[in-house]
């Protein structure tokens, strides 16, 4: 079987992040909103470096104005998505962007990208669901109204909560009292880390947010005696290996540690954290490990294995997932084993 046939589970993607500029382009022009700068001669998304790319991603989302507008979102990217293999995705949604975290505003944001799943899931067998998410350069406050959003629409829709953003502003202790909150309310706790941040931020992250899976992470290579911990307590880190180069984390592919953290026994799972912003889609992410570091069909399995367990949904989706990744058995050989 081809790699681009594999079924796909995809845990780190921004729903914002992930709006072809097309459909940016058209919801600017229906509502006269000036995006000077956001966008390349070519038509991509324009950034000079990370800092620069947060501005522009919150740039192209101030075109996003009611519940419908993300409702429409929803639809397009799950019809990427689905045209990619996905059968599973989460995706950070933020209360900042949907309402201005005012509970009642937020539940109508909710409502219209739930309806919109659930015709994406009838239409194409994708599922989704969402992961509240604060943004750390917004500070500690903006990350309380959040979690509160997040706790009142706690449920099989609302699986998790996280952090992303700038990870250079403020330390992982000063939304502590959010994540409390959010695990107080069931929901499942992630946070980047260890993308800008070397190891330490990693560990300050797992201490004082107490979360089970860490977006990025990848720095963690930089201190052996953490990967072991890492691999040890099952900690899953969501690896977004495209995007990390874009953004110039690392050089290239071939320097990214996704396989050495593998090798020694982290567990990791494959997104395109903002695929058109990174020029990535996940066929394009599983190309490349197949060209760089050699991963084959047994691999990309493990992987989604990763992934399923690892995943914010309920037992019964879990095993709806499961039965997707069942149809496409594992094709190593017992020499291989
Ligand atoms: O993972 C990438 C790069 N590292 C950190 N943050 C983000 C990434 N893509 C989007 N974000 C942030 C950004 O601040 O997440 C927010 C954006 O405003 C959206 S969460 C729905
Ligand atoms: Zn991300």
């Amino acid at each position: 079987m081809s790699l681009k046939d594999l079924p796909k589970l995809e845990l780190h993607l921004h729903l914002e992040g992930a709006a072809p500029p097309a459909f940016i382009r058209g919801l600017a022009k229906e509502k006269s909103v000036d995006l000077t700068g956001v966008f390349k001669e070519d038509g991509s998304y324009a950034y000079r470096d990370f800092v620069h790319f947060l501005s522009v991603y919150e740039a192209a989302t101030s075109v996003l104005k009611s519940p419908d507008d993300y409702a429409r979102l929803v639809s397009a990217v799950l019809e990427e998505s689905a045209a990619q293999g996905v059968v599973y995705c989460e995706t950070f949604v933020s209360p900042d962007f949907c309402g201005g975290s005012d509970v009642g505003a937020w539940r109508e944001y909710l409502h219209a990208m739930q309806e919109a799943a659930d015709r994406a899931e009838a239409r194409d067998g994708i599922i989704l669901r969402g992961i509240v998410t604060c943004i750390r350069h917004f500070g500690p406050d903006k990350a309380r109204a959040s979690a509160l959003c997040a706790a009142e629409t706690a449920g099989d829709w609302i699986t998790g909560f996280g952090i992303a953003g700038d990870e250079g502003k403020g330390k992982p202790g000063d939304f502590a009292w959010s994540f409390d909150l959010a695990r107080e309310a069931g929901l499942r706790l992630t946070a980047h880390a260890g993308e800008w941040g070397g190891p330490q931020s990693v560990r300050d992250t797992l201490r004082d947010l107490g979360v089970e899976r860490i977006g990025h992470g990848v720095r963690a290579i930089e201190d052996p005696a953490l990967v072991d911990e890492l691999a040890e307590a099952g900690v899953t880190l969501e690896v977004c290996p495209g995007s990390n180069v874009v953004l110039g984390v690392y050089p290239d592919w071939s320097s990214h540690p996704i396989q050495r953290l593998r090798e020694r026994g982290v567990k990791v799972t494959v997104s395109t954290d903002d695929p058109p912003f990174f020029h990535t889609t996940m066929r394009h992410e599983y190309e490349q490990l197949e060209r760089v570091f050699g991963w084959e069909t047994a691999d990309f399995l493990e992987i989604s294995r990763n992934a399923l367990d690892a995943a914010f949904c309920d037992g019964n989706t879990r095993e709806r997932v499961a039965d997707r990744l069942k149809d496409h058995p594992n094709e190593r050989t017992s020499d291989d084993r």
